[in-house]
């Protein structure tokens, strides 16, 4: 961890939840990327966690906007940056329903322009601001506010949608791995053009478990093989650290389901779905890592 520095971007005293993954993530995502940077952000938790003006909790320019707008204004701003000859990062720091439903039609037109910009989506699995409303990222078998007897549709594949539009950088990271997602923000902005970066944010009171298991959380959802870290840089992926193990043996997924109460009741069914969606994914990835598609 001494690579990581210790100067802090987001101030203390915010009013994120005990053990928000939110605000952990972007406290290590401003160390990789340093003070000269603006973050997008439209609606999501984090827009609350920055305080109300004109207080804020945030030590770097922060724009907040709509909901579909993010990845539009982060283009309009990289290109004034870029024509003012300003190396500032710009970043979209974006809740998953801000990115897989609401905000999606703006991203899928930055990327088909190689904007010059970050696109970070934190993944808390449901609409947590308002209440834990199932997003589309909300996975089979969740109870959430609108989904009450377990939500029956899968996670959308996001990451595969934004790889159909063959950016520089795409990765996924988890909030229980600070270094592996420090490294994957400090390469995701040395390299030009588009890059998204998917980070997997366990939220205490939305998955039901207490604030201190965040992290045991995280990690329990990588070993099981569930949520693997990986890497697409121009095109090529490489399976990340303890990804690789869990690939090879993965923890049972039972005991990272049974943590959580929004998976309270869960059917054999969607237990079922969830194990053999993890394993095509799993193998996908496998199969492009070694070049054989
Ligand atoms: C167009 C529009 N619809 C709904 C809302 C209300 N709203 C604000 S934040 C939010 C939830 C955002 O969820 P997500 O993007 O997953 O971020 P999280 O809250 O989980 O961090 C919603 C529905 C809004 N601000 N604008
Ligand atoms: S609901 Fe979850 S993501 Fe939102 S502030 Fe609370 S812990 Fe953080
Ligand atoms: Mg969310």
């Amino acid at each position: 961890m001494t690579e990581i520095p210790k100067e802090e971007y987001i101030l203390k005293c915010t009013s994120a939840c005990a053990g928000c993954p939110s605000s952990l993530i972007l406290r290590y995502v401003l160390k990789a990327a340093g003070p000269d940077t603006v973050l997008v952000v439209p609606a999501c938790c984090t827009s609350v966690i920055q305080g109300i003006y004109p207080n804020t909790a945030m030590n770097v320019p922060v724009y907040n906007v709509a909901f579909a707008a993010a990845a539009a204004c982060a283009s309009g701003m990289s290109e004034a940056f870029s024509k003012a000859g300003k190396k500032t990062n710009v970043i979209v720091y974006a809740g998953d329903g801000g990115t897989v439903d609401i905000g999606i039609q703006a991203l899928s037109g930055a990327f088909e322009r190689e904007t010059d910009f970050l696109y970070i989506c934190y993944d808390n699995e449901a609409y947590g601001n308002t209440g834990m409303q199932r997003s589309g990222s909300t996975p089979i078998g969740a109870r959430t506010t609108t989904t009450p007897g377990g939500k029956i549709h899968a996670k959308k594949d996001i990451d595969a949608i934004v790889a159909a539009h063959h950016p520089t950088y795409l990765a996924t990271a988890c909030a229980a791995y600070p270094q592996d997602l420090f490294k994957k923000v400090q390469k995701a902005l040395s390299l030009p053009g588009s890059k998204f970066l998917h980070v997997l944010a366990p939220c205490p009171p939305g998955w039901r478990f207490s604030s201190e298991k965040t992290v045991a959380m995280g990690k329990l959802a990588v070993r099981s093989g569930i949520w693997i870290l990986f890497e697409r840089e121009y095109g090529k992926v490489t399976i990340n650290g303890p990804s690789k193990a869990a690939l090879v043996k993965p923890a049972p997924l039972e005991e990272y389901l049974a943590g959580q109460g929004r998976f309270k009741g869960i059917d054999q069914n969607a237990i079922d779905a969830l194990k053999s969606q993890a394993a095509a994914r799993a193998l996908h990835l496998q199969r492009e890592a070694e070049g054989i598609c």
